[in-house]
């Protein structure tokens, strides 16, 4: 069992706390309150108890986007790269965003200036200590030089808003050195007191300021602005300004950033300069101890991480010894490494609470991690499939909160999204956006007509998981409705009476042209949700009633001459096709138009389309084909597809196509290069393989592998407001639990057997399995 009883054990035999400071830092299971109160002198050597969920390194990073650890509070995110002659952190805040605020109108598909995501800047900690015995796990590090044991934490608070890095060492004045706080728009840096801060305004309007303050124990802090100290290997160009430290104990390093952009289009996505908000941050955090902001911090990420533990198997003990890196190799030839398939569900996990927050921007192609101000697609709300994966998990994998920002997102870009709409489209209601899209609605390169009904499913799923009919109401169904509206006047009714979405695209490939399956399946699910929701809701009869009738004058799926799942209404498809998109098969997944019990001649037409697509594709696509391949139940196809994906590779080049998407030593999900939403379509994939509730029914080990004889899984949400606890042995269920948040009856299957549930809300059900 992962969790805290495994770590419970480790901190009851007294390994060593250093292990539990990184098992914790690393994916934060258990708080480091009783870690801070230990001389670091009494410590054990770093022994990480590598069953724990831990990435780990014994070496420091060289590369930000392949070795690089990620922390993250929502807002803001950095990449720890855990070196010894200099620390660089690389930091980032979501809403750093160039390009227009405001679309220009007139201008066409590519006019419009979407600019990009940008990075923000980097601190340097120079230390000087030049050593190899390095022990790195995320957030923890840990070196011995000249025979003094120093170590180094990190983390970044949701509820401060800051990041924090502490320094200590086994010996008194052990650290002298000097930080640089960088700046990626030639912002002017100055240093005052223990406090460095960089100011600057982009070309669009857009301010912005870091604050870094440096707390130290004995020794002292100065400023100064000397240039020394200007090489990294990075060459990133460092300022003057500077903190020197000399003969310090210990140091603590608070870090906070943030711009003036704010979710309001009727004031240009303008607010006040940060300025203010940045020193408040600042200067409550500095009042705290580091102790006191850590336990705050643990507090608020076991909060959402403890939700959900996965188990399905332990790895040997010679694996569990391996670096990350060494164990991903072995993995590659052909090692079992269960423990490492789940720490890669709970690290996409991991990565969402970090990198998505109620109250900021949501997870962009780069989660909030970016070192480039020209990000690969610009690191954008991309709306043909990724923003949409980087919510897959959320629901299921127990991080309702995290999808927050999405549907924030597209609640924000409505207004702007429809006047742009009306340029395209005429006298049409409702919305929809383009494929790339930046952080103030602002929309480039083809039209993606189906991609607002794709968002509004989001806002359904919301609903489906928690039902929270208020949120219905007032949230989702306005936006669903509006989105209903645009199809209404959009769709193109042939003389027949069929109706077929006028000038769609498989994204990305084939012709221009009507009926396309990927545009008819997510206007079906558009009205499907709609239709229900309604009916939830008790209003709007007339609209539902001629919503369902258009909904069933739609386009249906076809079944073309070899047995495919056509793509368009002509059977065009190529067998040989091997495209990294799956656009026709929306309806098995992450729709609801084809499952195996109801639409089984559609099903085998999925399979066999997807059959003929193969594996190998970007990272993305792999992530995708888990979640289909355990839709159809297959859980030997799930599970290889999910090895493929964890396969090591080191490409950062752009490479679409067959080009073996995998992962980085970090575990980043490479497309190549990084894009997180393989990241976290796998782990929505995983879910997929344990429990699935999109047909009217709990299904408990749809897709279970082989590879995963025996098993726990604890957490897992249900649509229909339901939390599933399972356990499994010899591939066969032994325990389950519905915990019912909604009070509803459900209808739970597993193999051949049935069980109905009436449930009251905040009940435990247990179910009884023995035949
Ligand atoms: C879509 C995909 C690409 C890439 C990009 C960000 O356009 O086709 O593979 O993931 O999004």
């Amino acid at each position: 069992m992962l969790g805290s009883s495994a770590i419970g054990v480790l901190r009851k035999t007294g390994r060593t706390i250093r292990a539990c400071a990184a098992a914790a830092a690393a994916l934060g299971v258990v708080g480091l309150a009783s870690c801070e109160s230990v001389p670091l002198a009494e410590r054990a050597p770093l022994a990480i108890d590598r069953s724990q969920l831990v990435l780990w390194s014994d070496r420091p990073a060289n590369a930000w986007m392949t070795e690089a650890f990620p922390i993250g509070n929502g807002p803001m995110g950095a990449m720890l790269f855990g070196g010894t002659e200099i620390e660089r952190v690389q930091f980032n805040e979501i809403s750093l965003w160039s390009g227009a605020r405001v679309a220009v109108e007139g201008l066409g598909e590519e006019g419009q200036d979407l600019g990009a995501y940008q990075a923000f800047g980097d601190i340097f900690i120079h230390l000087g200590h030049d050593t190899a015995k390095l022990s790195r796990a995320v957030h923890t590090v840990t070196y011995e030089h000249e025979g003094v044991r120093y170590e180094r934490t990190a983390f970044a608070s949701h509820p401060d808003r800051v990041i924090v890095i502490h320094l200590t060492a086994s010996k008194p004045g052990a650290y002298s050195g000097r930080i640089q706080l960088t700046d990626m728009h030639d912002a002017k840096v100055t240093a005052q007191g223990e406090t460095l801060t960089a100011t600057g305004k982009l070309a669009n309007g857009f301010e912005y300021e870091s604050q870094l303050v440096a707390l130290h124990q004995s020794g002292s802090i100065r400023p100064v602005e000397d240039g020394a100290f200007a090489a990294n290997p990075w060459k990133i160009k460092a300022p003057l300004a500077g903190l020197a430290f000399e003969r310090c104990d210990s140091l603590t390093l608070i870090i906070s950033a943030g711009t003036n952009y704010i979710p309001d289009h009727t004031k240009q996505w303008l607010g006040d300069h940060p300025h203010v908000a940045v020193t408040g941050r600042i200067q409550a955090a500095r009042a705290r101890s580091v102790s006191d902001l850590r336990s705050r911090h643990l507090a608020d990420y076991h909060g959402l991480f403890n939700r959900f533990s996965l188990d399905v198997g332990a790895s040997s003990s010679q694996t569990l010894a391996m670096t990350t890196e060494d164990r991903l190799k072995a993995y590659l030839a052909g090692a079992t490494d269960p423990s490492l398939e789940s720490l890669f569900c709970q690290f996409g996990r991991y990565l969402l609470i970090s990198c998505s927050r109620p109250g900021s921007l949501p997870a962009n192609l780069q989660g909030v991690w970016n070192d480039s101000n020209e990000p690969p697609w610009a690191g954008d709300y991309h709306s043909n499939i990724n923003v949409q994966m980087n919510y897959w998990p959320a629901e299921p994998a127990n991080l309702a909160d995290c999808h927050r920002p999405f549907i924030d997102y597209v609640t924000s870009i409505r207004e702007v999204s429809a006047r742009n709409t009306r340029q395209k489209y005429g006298k049409v209601r409702g919305w929809t956006v383009q494929t790339m899209n930046n952080a103030c609605g602002v929309s480039f390169w083809k039209w993606n007509p189906p991609g607002s009904a794709w968002y509004a499913q989001h806002l359904w799923e919301h609903f489906a998981f928690g039902r929270d009919t208020d949120y219905l109401r007032r949230t989702a169904y306005p936006v669903m409705k509006e989105v209903c509206e645009f199809w209404e006047d959009h769709l193109k009714r042939r003389p027949d009476g069929t109706l077929v979405t006028p000038d769609g695209w498989s994204p990305e490939h084939g012709p221009q042209e009507e009926g396309v399956t990927y545009d008819q399946m997510i206007v079906h699910d558009l009205f499907t949700n709609t239709i229900e929701a309604a009916d939830i809701l008790g209003e709007d009869r007339a609209f539902r009633d001629r919503i369902a009738g258009l909904r069933d004058k739609l386009l249906k799926p076809k079944i073309g001459r070899w047995g495919q799942l056509q793509e368009w209404e002509t059977d065009r498809d190529d067998p040989n096709d091997k495209h990294r998109h799956v656009s026709h098969l929306f309806g098995l997944h992450p729709g609801r138009q084809i499952t195996r019990a109801t639409t089984p001649d559609l099903a085998q037409a999925a399979r066999v389309s997807l059959t003929a697509r193969g594996d190998a594709s970007t990272g993305w696509s792999k992530a995708w084909k888990i979640n289909f391949w355990a839709r159809l139940g297959d859980g030997e196809r799930a599970h290889s597809l999910l090895r493929s994906l964890l396969n090591i590779v080191d490409e950062t080049r752009t490479i679409y196509g067959e080009s073996g998407g995998g992962v980085y030593d970090n575990l980043f999900v490479s497309h190549p290069p990084f894009q997180i939403d393989g990241n976290f379509g796998a782990t929505a994939g995983v879910c997929e393989m344990l429990v699935q509730s999109h047909a009217g029914e709990i299904q408990l080990l749809p897709a279970l592998p082989k590879a995963w004889p025996t098993g726990s899984v604890r957490g897992l949400r249900a649509r229909g407001g339901f939390e599933v606890d399972l356990d499994w042995k010899d591939g066969l269920l032994t325990r389950a639990v519905i915990r019912s948040i909604s009070g509803r009856e459900c209808r739970v299957v597993w193999a051949d057997r049935v069980w109905r549930v009436a449930t009251t809300p905040g009940g435990t059900f247990p179910l009884t399995i023995a035949p």
